[in-house]
């Protein structure tokens, strides 16, 4: 399989839907459904933080979201955990920083989907020389689901690597709700990843509908 296109990419990160059971107040699987629903263009599994599942269980979740993706054509991700990814042939890993260092997980998924946390534009030089498909940018707002979050930063940074010239497929992440997220593309990313705006909205479908309409106002 040959490497995702920049474009195909770009249009794939517009409404990236991140979660995992501690974001859910209800079952994860009805949650992706609905968010499904409504238009979600990509999906993360990140099963981190107080309680989350680990081993069989954490493995169970995973295959059961990935079906639900699958059945959907909407590409699957898993957040950090690169064995998981294999294991399941997922369709991509994202990574940050402080996870096994890019170069070696792009040797390990070959042309899957590889997405870095960069917060630099030292970083962002680094992740592009080790074989980054997007860049993750954030917080951009507040956000209350990272315990161990760096600073909010605003859409400083993204509006720093256009300006440089940087083409890297981008999407911020942080505190993104259907109010805001049009700022984050003005900036010049291509999408939002959203956890809480979408895993805990009232109706799920119509947060992912209004995110849309908010991402799609924009034109770049
Ligand atoms: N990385 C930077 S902020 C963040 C992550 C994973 C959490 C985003 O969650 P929310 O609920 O959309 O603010």
């Amino acid at each position: 399989m040959a490497r995702i296109s920049k474009e195909n990419l770009k249009d794939a990160l517009k409404v990236y839907f991140i979660m995992g059971s501690v974001n859910c107040t209800i079952h994860p699987t009805e949650v992706l459904r609905q968010a499904i629903a409504g238009g979600i263009t990509m999906f993360q599994f990140r099963e981190k933080g107080k309680g989350a599942l680990i081993g069989d269980e954490k493995y169970k979740l995973a295959k059961e979201l990935q079906w639900i993706c699958r059945d959907n054509q909407i590409p699957f991700l898993v957040n950090d955990d690169i064995e998981l990814a294999m294991a399941l042939d997922a369709d991509g890993v994202h990574i940050g920083q402080e996870d096994e260092p890019a170069e070696y997980v792009r040797k390990q998924i070959g042309d899957k989907i590889l997405g870095i946390s960069v917060h630099s534009y030292e970083e962002a030089t680094a992740a592009i020389q080790s074989g980054a498909d997007y860049f993750g940018i954030g917080p951009i707002f507040l956000t209350e689901t990272k315990e161990d979050a760096k600073p909010v930063q605003g859409t400083t940074v993204i509006q720093e690597f256009r300006a440089n010239g940087i083409t890297m497929p981008i999407v911020g992440i942080g505190g993104i709700t259907p109010e805001n997220a049009a700022i984050v593309i003005s900036a010049g990313a291509d999408g939002v990843s959203v956890i809480t705006a979408i895993s805990k909205a009232a109706s799920i479908p119509d947060a992912v509908i209004e995110l849309k309409k908010s991402v799609f106002s924009v034109k770049n």
